[in-house]
């Protein structure tokens, strides 16, 4: 399990809750050590973060993974090939570890070259939608084994990245690093025009932020949303220092610069801010929506509140696994 989620149930008593008042301390205990042992265990652990790129093909996917990371998790398409292979939506994924400062992080990049590349794009979600339950399906799997890995392997999506052309809507064929500031702007405000007519609700949702401060910082992400972004695997010599940027007859233009375009608000966003709250509202919400129908429907359990059948609870304590059995487990984790 990761060490760092936070059931956000209601039912969970927290330490603030206005039943348990405060009790009065009569000298330092160390309680904040706590935070200290989380980290040691998260870092010796590591982080798991599973994203999923989606758009049509040649739109900067694989260069955008690459820029977010600064690493070639996915090598690009030559600029001769973009669009000459004949696709099918067919799912990939790659595996890296990358590692900064001590802290590791698993990535998993999922691509789905030929999503709308077809005449008739009729259902051209359906792959994506049935590789998201196909990953449910198989935590909940090992979830309810009575015998479970310590660790489940995580391959659920816990974030979709959906890109859209700069081309589109009304405006003329310019990639995104030649429109003005205005035309950026008016092209921000259609999109979110679209997204409110349509009912698609994009991260982060209203709904979900906990307190005062994530609803200040979320909603100035929600009047950016969607971000115009460049990206680029090279780095360029600017004033002395190499940035990441890709070089056009206007100049360089570098993806940290926000007065050149938004990719630090995506980073920020996928990975500085918010790569945690974007796996727990993954476990909490869309998984458990999931593993709640799942279980209802299952023939074999009472449907409705209060469907969870205990046996009664035994007198005695159950016993504990032996030994053996507990070697076996760590043995499955050392190979994950
Ligand atoms: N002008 C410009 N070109 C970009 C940008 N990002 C990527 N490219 C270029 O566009 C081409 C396609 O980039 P990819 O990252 O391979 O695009 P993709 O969406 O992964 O393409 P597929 O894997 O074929 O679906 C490459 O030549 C990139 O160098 C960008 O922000 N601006
Ligand atoms: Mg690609």
């Amino acid at each position: 399990m990761d060490p760092l989620r936070w059931s956000s149930s209601p039912s969970s008593s927290g330490t603030s809750s206005p039943r348990t008042p405060p009790c009065e301390m009569l000298g330092y205990v160390g309680i904040e050590a706590v935070l200290d042992q989380l980290k040691i265990k998260a870092m010796k652990m590591g982080f798991e973060f599973n994203i999923m790129v989606v758009g049509q093909s040649g739109l900067g996917k694989s260069t955008m993974v690459n820029t977010l990371f600064k690493s070639k998790v996915w090598k690009s398409t030559p600029p001769g090939l973009v669009g000459t292979i004949a696709q099918t939506l067919q799912l990939h994924s790659v595996t890296h570890v990358i590692e900064e400062k001590g802290v590791k992080l698993k990535l998993t990049v999922t691509d789905t070259p030929g999503f709308g590349d077809q005449i008739n794009n009729d259902k051209c979600w359906d792959p994506i939608l049935n590789y998201i339950n196909e990953q449910y399906e198989k935590y909940l799997q090992e979830e309810i084994l009575i015998t479970r890995q310590r660790r489940i392997p995580d391959t659920r999506v816990h974030c979709c990245v959906y890109f859209v052309p700069p081309t589109g809507h009304c405006l003329r064929p310019l990639d995104i690093e030649f429109l003005t500031i205005e035309e950026r702007e008016n092209f921000r405000r259609q999109i979110q025009h679209d997204l409110k007519t349509h009912c698609i609700d994009v991260y982060p949702q209203k709904c979900f932020d906990d307190d005062i401060n994530d609803r200040i910082l979320n909603s100035k992400i929600r009047e950016r949303i969607p971000f115009a972004v460049v990206g680029a695997d090279r780095e360029h010599l600017v004033n002395g220092k190499c940035v990441l940027g890709r070089k056009t007859k206007w100049g360089i233009v570098e993806v940290e610069n926000m007065a050149h375009c938004e990719f630090p608000l995506l980073r920020d966003l996928l990975i500085r801010s918010h790569l945690q709250d974007l796996k727990d509202i993954t476990h909490n919400v869309h998984y458990e929506n999931y593993r709640v129908c799942r279980l209802n429907e299952s023939d074999a359990l009472p449907r409705g509140p209060g469907w969870v059948k205990l046996a009664p609870a035994p007198t005695s304590p159950p016993a504990t696994p032996g030994p053996s059995k507990v070697r076996r487990r760590t043995q499955d984790n050392s190979t994950e």
